[in-house]
């Protein structure tokens, strides 16, 4: 089986599961031989946008220049996962124009906003809603919800094994060949 690099693109609020997917993902992955590589806020927000925050601006550039590494890694032949917020229908527009729509695979991480808050944990929700954090996404910033995306999953219904698997049902026909 061959294998044809794609970004697979997570997106969602904050504690909606799009880092531990992500990752449950990249191992399975690597137990069938397809190597792939993980972009999260953990090796790219306290590395190359390390000077970046969450205003909108600061958004777009995080994402943009995430949507560029991707690109990059892409083109040396890696299934890459990316999972960030990306909050904004513009946000995203911009990195299927980076990566090239034909290789973006979109994931909508989806739980209710509840479910996010409930679980919490880094508490981030709680400052959010004593007005400690500004520019929350689903608090006080936005999120919009994207219109198509090839994966939709309720992280609040569904194992992490379950949602794997249903990640794996939409992507193996596309990165195999
Ligand atoms: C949203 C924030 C904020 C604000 C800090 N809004 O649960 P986490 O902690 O680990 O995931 C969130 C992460 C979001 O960074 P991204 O790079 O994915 O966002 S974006 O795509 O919108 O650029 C959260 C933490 O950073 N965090 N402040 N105000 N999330």
């Amino acid at each position: 089986l061959k294998h044809r690099a794609k970004v697979i693109w997570f997106t969602g609020l904050s504690g909606s599961g799009k880092s531990t997917l992500a990752s449950a993902l990249e191992k399975e992955l690597y137990r069938r031989g397809i190597l792939c590589k993980l972009l999260d806020g953990d090796n790219i927000r306290t590395g190359i946008n390390s000077n970046l925050g969450f205003s909108d601006e600061d958004r777009t550039e995080n994402v943009r220049r995430i949507a560029e590494v991707c690109k990059l890694f892409l083109d040396g032949g890696l299934i890459t996962l990316s999972a960030f917020i990306s909050p904004t229908k513009e946000i995203r527009d911009l990195s299927k124009d980076i990566i090239g729509r034909e290789d973006f695979i979109e994931v909508y991480v989806n739980p209710p906003l509840a479910a996010c808050e409930k679980r919490d944990t880094k508490g981030l929700y709680k400052k959010a809603r004593a007005g400690e954090i500004s520019d929350f996404t689903g608090i006080s910033a936005p999120f919009e919800p994207p219109v198509n995306p090839d994966l939709n999953i309720d992280t609040s219904k569904y194992s992490v094994d379950e949602c794997v698997e249903q990640i794996l049902e939409v992507i193996i026909p596309k990165i195999t060949y």
